[in-house]
């Protein structure tokens, strides 16, 4: 016998059972709450919480995969700017639900589910819990409809969020019952639904966000197909995902026109614990690792419990192997685990019940299950690979790498301690330090610059047009050395080097620590012809190879000049790029002059302060490492010797001054 309490604010409690334990208590909700705080449900109402609409339901169709019962999503951005998704599942239950009295798929569409999928879920593995469920998804729509393909039936539901003569809305309310709307040999279900203009900015999908998602689900999931068109105006678009080869294809994405040690990443999968666990992995010749990690699809970007096992996995396989085969002998010459992460290229993806999320953004795994189960998997698999002779090569190969990384270490530990030695013996600090940089006379960590400027002339002004209250110049006399770690010995002799390492402060290598950095922002300052772009890639290159916390907290800029100077009577306005030129002598129309800045030194104190020191007026672009892949990429751009995509690249980020425009920069 149940009981069914009506509560007030529409809120339904439903004792599942006689015997009133707490979990069997399913709170219902109406979709009032959703529309009243939509950030509270898909964290805010710009681009990112309308495409949480979609990924949400995608998820719903990945669960069908996961679960077996799907091969193919097809994801379809109408004219109207509806969305549509569909799987060639089962197709969701239209049967009454017992003790709620409507069709099921109507509660998953308007019933606010306390805790994912409910009940009669034969789910085991979803990341759909980690979203907020398919109601919320009606809540903040216009309309939503959905189609079930199932026992030979099409059955259609729409749903409505209408406003009534009070101006109340009604958040996705059903206009019609579940109907049959003819037969049908398809299988599956297919929603489709139109994001609510009265709850986002912009209700504008971008393709690129959404195909960059459906690349990494493709990934994940070995062989199932995603299809994705864009039917709006006139960049018609259709791509279809589908990797074969899952995670190993992933890492060979990643990387792409990358130097690698070996051709076949190596891929391990296995289950422990009922958690599925699934690694590829290879090396390239980059001093990064770069390790993505999944949970149920979800990519967790702060990591977590099963990235870690990962990393002790890999670690003590390949120190055990290094013993075994004796190419380490004494304990002490044990291999770190950023030694065998050196050039590293690695998804971790593991699928597992009630996954639990932590962390600001609730991107952190956080079951410590996951940890045993992922270390025990990559141990037991990593190391019948490494021992396997038909690996033998690549397995010396990996073994070599992690020691000559090793050594590297160590070297650069001894030569910054020696360079530390020396500075204290020889007060290095009084002779070539003062003779170069001209140090702020603030000692505000917090607001201090360093701005690295090319060439002693340009540096003689700056050191004139800056506040040198909080803004220090370091000159930098013509072009540095090029910052490959392999030749560290020169770099850490390079007087050039030596001056930067200590104007930061925060040493360097094993010894690095972010909180020693005497400035919070470090400007590179050059001209903006072939030359500065060359100093200012090799730069950027130096400090991602030494520094690359200096660059992941955001402490590196590039900072921009203008290129001309455009006057009219007492008109002046600075064009930092050709296109700011058009716009400004469109602007002044005629009897203009035009003066074109080769570089910082054709400029006078005042105009170098008000165009490219003073904080109110510059314009600066951070270096950010997004992924790290298109990071090389970028600094090969950067560093490349194709001048011209250099100079398209820089000047296509020359006036941003928002923050968020920094997206994907190196
Ligand atoms: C386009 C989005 O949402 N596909 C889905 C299914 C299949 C079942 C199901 C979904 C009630 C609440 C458990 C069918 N037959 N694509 C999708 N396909 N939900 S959502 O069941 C939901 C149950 O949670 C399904 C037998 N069992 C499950």
């Amino acid at each position: 016998m149940y009981r069914l309490f009506h509560v007030k604010h529409n809120r339904k409690v439903i004792i599942m059972s006689n015997n009133y334990t707490a979990d069997n208590i399913v709170v219902l909700e109406g979709l009032e709450a959703v529309r009243k705080r939509p950030a509270m449900y898909i964290g805010s109402t710009s681009s990112r919480g309308l495409h949480h609409l979609l990924t949400e339901i995608v998820d719903n169709a990945v669960d069908e995969a996961i679960n077996g019962y799907a091969d193919a999503i097809e994801i379809t951005i109408n004219e109207d700017n509806s969305v549509n998704v569909y799987d060639n599942g089962r197709g969701m239950p239209v049967d009454i639900h017992p003790k709620l009295k409507i069709p099921a798929v109507q509660v998953i569409f308007t019933v606010l589910h306390a805790g994912g999928k409910f009940d009669y879920t034969n789910y085991s593995y979803s990341g759909g819990l980690h979203g907020v469920g398919a109601s919320v998804v009606n809540a903040l729509s216009r309309w939503l409809e959905v189609r079930v393909y199932r026992d030979g039936k099409e059955y259609c539901q729409r749903y409505e969020s209408v406003t009534d003569k009070k101006g109340n809305i009604t958040s996705g309310k059903p206009v019609t019952g579940i109907e049959v709307v003819g037969n049908t040999r398809k299988k599956g279900t297919m929603v489709t639904f139109l994001p609510d203009d009265r709850v986002f900015d912009s209700v504008k999908f971008d393709y690129e966000l959404i195909a960059k998602r459906i690349r990494d689900i493709a990934y994940l999931n070995s062989g199932l197909m995603i299809k994705l068109c864009d039917k709006r105006g006139d960049e018609k678009k259709e791509e279809e995902f589908c990797y074969k080869g899952g995670l190993s294809d992933y890492v060979k994405y990643i990387n792409t026109d990358k130097n690698v040690l070996f051709k076949e990443p190596i891929y391990i999968s296995g289950e422990k614990n009922n958690i599925k666990v699934e690694a590829a992995f290879q090396y390239n010749d980059t001093n990064t690792d770069l390790v993505y990690s999944y949970a149920n699809n979800i990519n967790t970007a702060e990591g977590g419990t099963h990235e870690t096992g990962f990393r002790s996995g890999l670690t003590r396989t390949i120190n055990d192997f290094a013993y075994r085969f004796t190419y380490l002998k004494d304990k002490k010459e044990a291999l770190t685990g950023s030694d065998v992460r050196e050039g590293l290229t690695a998804v971790v993806s593991i699928k597992m019940r009630d996954i639990q999320f932590e962390g600001q953004t609730k991107e952190k795994l956080n079951n410590t299950e996951a940890r045993t189960a992922v270390e025990a998997v990559i141990l037991d698999h990593f190391t019948k690979y490494m021992e396997d002779p038909q690996n033998d090569e690549i397995a010396k190969k990996i073994t070599e790498k992690c020691i000559k990384t090793a050594q590297i270490r160590k070297a650069i530990s001894n030569a910054a301690t020696k360079l530390r030695e020396g500075a204290k013996q020889k007060g290095i600090e009084n002779s070539v330090l003062v003779g170069k940089l001209a140090n702020c006379s603030g000692n505000n960590k917090a607001i201090n610059e360093l701005f690295i400027v090319e060439g002693n002339s340009a540096g003689g002004t700056a050191k004139l047009a800056r506040q040198r209250e909080f803004q220090a110049i370091l000159p930098l006399r013509g072009k540095p050395l090029n910052a490959e770690k392999t030749n560290f010995e020169q770099v850490m002799k390079n007087e050039e080097y030596k001056t930067i390492i200590y104007s930061i402060g925060t040493g360097v290598g094993d010894k690095f620590d972010i909180s020693k950095l005497n400035y919070d922002k470090i400007i590179i300052l050059s001209d903006a012809d072939q030359d500065g772009a060359h100093i200012r890639a090799i730069l950027v290159t130096f400090f991602y190879r030494y520094f690359p916390d200096i660059i992941r907290e955001g402490h590196l800029y590039i900072g921009l000049s203008p290129l001309y100077k455009i006057t009219k009577g007492d008109k002046m306005y600075y064009a930092y790029t050709d296109e700011e030129l058009k716009m400004a002598t469109d602007e002044f129309g005629k009897n203009y002059t035009i003066q074109r800045y080769k570089g910082l030194g054709e400029m006078n104190p005042d105009q170098l302060r008000e165009t490219t020191l003073d904080p109110e007026k510059r314009r600066m672009i951070m270096v950010q490492i997004g992924d790290a892949a298109e990071a090389e990429e970028k600094i090969e751009i950067l560093m490349g010797d194709k001048a011209e995509s250099r100079h398209d690249y820089i000047t296509k980020y020359a006036n941003f001054n928002k923050r968020d425009a920094y997206e994907d920069m190196i």
